[in-house]
């Protein structure tokens, strides 16, 4: 059975995308860890795993249905997770629209199978992996909005050791009140 190994996730926009590829590189040290591509930033919503074609069709059929405002996102907060050797930006309060999609993906994967794990979902975009050691984070200060107004799903692949995330399928919310 093929399957392909798929992620819901929010984009970012490139010039988001390059702006952090920016100041990471003025606030971390190259031995902080190992920097994600910058075409490769986003924010996880529902990790799902291995996946088979018939499940990938389900959850999508199940995502399409999905009917919820957009929302906007402040990432103004870092932090450093040793043990995975992650560092990462995030909100200091995530909005619940955020949390409302997330938590929704999240049943529909368990419910078809894709474990969900015990760990409380934390948005972020993980900015540095392989970051195992100390790291001095940069002061609280730092912020940058964007309005989410599409979800969509990936498929990750690892290939002559690079990672590549393609995109799958993209849904919209539905605008934003007061937008
Ligand atoms: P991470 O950035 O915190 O590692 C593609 O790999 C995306 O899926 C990444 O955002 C990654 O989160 C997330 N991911 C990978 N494995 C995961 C797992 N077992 N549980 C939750 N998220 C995972």
């Amino acid at each position: 059975m093929t399957t392909q190994r798929l992620f819901f996730a929010l984009e970012l926009p490139t010039a988001l995308q390059q702006t952090l590829v920016q100041w990471r590189a003025d606030n971390f040290p190259s031995e902080a860890g190992k920097p994600v591509a910058a075409a490769n930033l986003h924010l996880t919503l529902a990790f799902l795993g291995e996946v088979s074609a018939a499940t990938s069709q389900t959850l999508q059929q199940l995502a399409a249905r999905i009917q919820q405002p957009g929302f906007t996102l402040d990432l103004d907060d870092a932090g450093h997770w040793p043990r995975p050797g992650v560092v990462w930006l995030g909100c200091q309060r995530a909005p619940r629209g955020l949390l409302q999609l997330a938590s929704l993906l999240r049943a529909q994967a368990a419910r078809h199978g894709c474990a969900q794990g015990t760990q409380p979902f934390h948005p972020h975009v993980t900015l540095l992996r392989h970051a195992t050691s100390p790291v001095a984070l940069p002061p609280r200060g730092f912020h940058w909005q964007l309005q989410v107004t599409h979800f969509s799903l990936f498929a990750s692949t690892y290939a002559q050791g690079r990672t590549r995330y393609k995109r799958l399928a993209r849904w919209p919310l539905s605008p934003h009140p007061g937008d």
